[in-house]
C-alpha cells in the first residue's frame, strides 16, 4: 500500500503483538540459536495450535492502553491513560512487568494522585527509569498523529507517566519516529530512513536534561544519535556476526540497549540474509533475526515487528502467526479505527 495505508496500520500493531508473545518464549535467554528459533517458528504453522495459545506480556498489555486511550479521547489524555496502566496491571499482575514499574503502577491506581507524572520521577532515587517499558509501547502514537511534531510530543509524555530519565523516554520518541517514518515509505531507501533518524535525534538529544543524564550514566553526548551511527556503520557492512550485533547494540532491558537494535533488525532484514529460510519474506525475517538475539527478546521483536509491520503491511504476516498469538485479531480490529482517527486529524479535524 502506498504511504499511511491501512495495510501498513494494521501490520504495524499486529506485527507488534506478534514480536511480543512470539518472542517471549527466549525472553532472558543469553544464546538462542537460529535452529530453535526456526523451530518455534515453524510449531506456529501446525494447524492444532491457534486460539491464541501464545499469551501477550507487558509489552502489548500497555500497549493496548495507549490504543484504547487514544482511540476513547481522540487524542493524548495523560489521566486516562495513567488511569488505564493501573487499572490494566491490577486487572493482569503477571505479564511479566518490569520489576522498578511495579511500584508506579501501584502508586497511579491511588484517588490521591495530583500529578501523574510523579510516581515515574519517584523511580531510582529520584533519577527515573531508562528502561525500554516506555518505548515498547509507543507506535500507537506514530499511528494516531500524522504530524511528527505530535508523534514526538506525545510519544515522550506518554513514556514520561513510567519512565522518567531521558535515556528511558527518548527511546520511546525514536521508536514512535521510526514506524512514523515506516508509515511513509521511508524504509525504501534505507540510508535515508536511518539518516533521517539520526537528524530527528540529534534535535531530541540536544537539551540540558538529556546531556546531564548521559553524563551521570557514563554515556556519550547524545547517546541515541551513537548508537544510531553504530546502525548506520553495521548497515554498510557486507557481512555482520550475532555477537557484534550485540556488543556494538546491546540486546537488554534498557531502552539505549534495545531501540537501536529493533531498528537494525529490521533494517538487516530488508534483504534475504545467510541461515534464514528463503521462503521467508521480510517480515518473518525480522522477527526470527529479532529473536535469535537472546536477551530482551518479547520487547526487541516487538518494536521491530512494529517498524517492520508498517513497511510490509498486514499481507506480510502468516494467519497461521496471528492465530496463534493472544490479541493479535484485537490489533487488527484497533489498527482499522487508528487508521480513520489519523485520516480524520490530518484533515484537522
Ligand atoms: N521485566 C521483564 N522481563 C524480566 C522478568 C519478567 C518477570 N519478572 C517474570 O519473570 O515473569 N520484561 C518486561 O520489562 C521490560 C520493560 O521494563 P520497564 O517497563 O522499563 O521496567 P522498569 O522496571 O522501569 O525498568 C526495567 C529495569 O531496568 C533497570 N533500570 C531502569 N532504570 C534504572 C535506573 N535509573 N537505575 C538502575 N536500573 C534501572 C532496573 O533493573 C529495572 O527493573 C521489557 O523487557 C518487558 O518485556
Ligand atoms: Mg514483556
Ligand atoms: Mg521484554
Amino acid at each position: 500500500g502506498g504511504p499511511a495505508s491501512l495495510s501498513r496500520f494494521r501490520g504495524a500493531l499486529v506485527a507488534g503483538v506478534l514480536g511480543d508473545c512470539i518472542g517471549g518464549e527466549f525472553e532472558g535467554a543469553e544464546e538462542v540459536p537460529m535452529e530453535s528459533v526456526l523451530q518455534h517458528l515453524s510449531g506456529l504453522e501446525d494447524e492444532t495450535k491457534g486460539n491464541g495459545v501464545l499469551e501477550y506480556s507487558d509489552d502489548t498489555a500497555m500497549t493496548r492502553c495507549v490504543v484504547q486511550s487514544l482511540l476513547t479521547r481522540a487524542g493524548f489524555d495523560e489521566q486516562d491513560l495513567a488511569r488505564r496502566f493501573a487499572k490494566e496491571y491490577s486487572t493482569s499482575p503477571g505479564r511479566g512487568y518490569g520489576n522498578g514499574v511495579i511500584q508506579v503502577l501501584k502508586k497511579l491506581s491511588s484517588s490521591q494522585l495530583s500529578d501523574v507524572y510523579q510516581p515515574a520521577r519517584d523511580q531510582f532515587n529520584g533519577r527515573g527509569s531508562f528502561g525500554n517499558g516506555g518505548a515498547m509501547r509507543t507506535a500507537p502514537f506514530a499511528l494516531t498523529f500524522p504530524d511528527r511534531a505530535d508523534v514526538k510530543r506525545f510519544a515522550r509524555l506518554g513514556a514520561m507517566l513510567t519512565h522518567s530519565c531521558s535515556l528511558g523516554y527518548n527511546g520511546a520518541i525514536l521508536q514512535a519516529l521510526a514506524v512514523h517514518f515506516s508509515l511513509q515509505g521511508a524504509l525504501d531507501l534505507p540510508l535515508q530512513f536511518i539518516n533521517s533518524l539520526i537528524a530527528e535525534m540529534e534535535e531530541v538529544e540536544d537539551n540540558k536534561d538529556a546531556r546531564n543524564d548521559a553524563r551521570i550514566l557514563k554515556e556519550a553526548e547524545k547517546p541515541f544519535c551513537e548508537r544510531l551511527h553504530r546502525v548506520r556503520d553495521l548497515m554498510n557492512r557486507s557481512k555482520v556476526s550475532i555477537e557484534e550485533v550485540i556488543s556494538e547494540l546491546g540486546n537488554g532491558i534498557a531502552a539505549l540497549h534495545s531501540v537501536p537494535t529493533a531498528i537494525f533488525c529490521v533494517l538487516h532484514c530488508l534483504q534475504p540474509r545467510e541461515g534464514l529460510p528463503e521462503s521467508y519474506g521480510g517480515l518473518e525475517r525480522t522477527i526470527a533475526y529479532s529473536l535469535a538475539l537472546g536477551g530482551d527478546t518479547d520487547t526487541i521483536a516487538c518494536m521491530a515487528g512494529a517498524i517492520a509491520g508498517a513497511h510490509y503491511g498486514i499481507e506480510a504476516i502468516p494467519q497461521s502467526w496471528i492465530r496463534c498469538c493472544e490479541g493479535a485479531e484485537d490489533a487488527d480490529v484497533n489498527a482499522e479505527r487508528l487508521h480513520k482517527l489519523y485520516h480524520q486529524l490530518s484533515q484537522g479535524g
